[in-house]
């Protein structure tokens, strides 16, 4: 009986670290040209529908970029039964960072393009995401 007690503890526990762990945001970290990006999704993994994208650039000096031109691109290639799938949407400033909503329309493999412009240099950041 104590023996049960002790596993129960011990499974509850475990659900309850995954759980917490399952809970965290969908992260990228990678760099893009000078910059260092860090891209984060607010479901983990991605959903069909909204998902809410937070992007922070940061320079080599470790500052905040703010006044770059920011694009999430995100797309699907053909499937059979199923056209190749495109979208683009501008990310916004805001405070430091950058938002933006990818609203996926099927659940599968995305292909994502976070495209970083100032001037007239683009840098991008690519990645793929399992929509569920
Ligand atoms: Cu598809």
């Amino acid at each position: 009986m104590k023996d049960v007690k002790k596993f129960l503890m011990v499974l509850m526990a475990i659900v309850f670290l995954c759980g917490v762990a399952y809970a965290k945001d969908y992260e990228v970290k990678k760099k893009a040209g000078d910059y260092d990006v860090e891209i984060k999704i607010d479901k983990n993994p991605p959903v069909v529908g909204n998902n809410n994208v937070e992007i922070e650039i940061k320079d080599a000096s470790g500052k905040y970029v703010t006044d770059a031109k920011v694009k999430v691109e995100y797309s699907m290639p053909a499937m059979p039964g199923m056209p190749a799938m495109d979208y683009k949407t501008d990310a916004k400033l805001d405070g430091d960072k950058y938002k933006a909503v990818m609203d996926i329309s099927m659940s599968g493999s995305w292909n994502v393009v976070v495209k970083i412009t100032r001037g007239d240099k683009t840098s991008k950041v690519k990645f793929s995401v399992d929509a569920q």
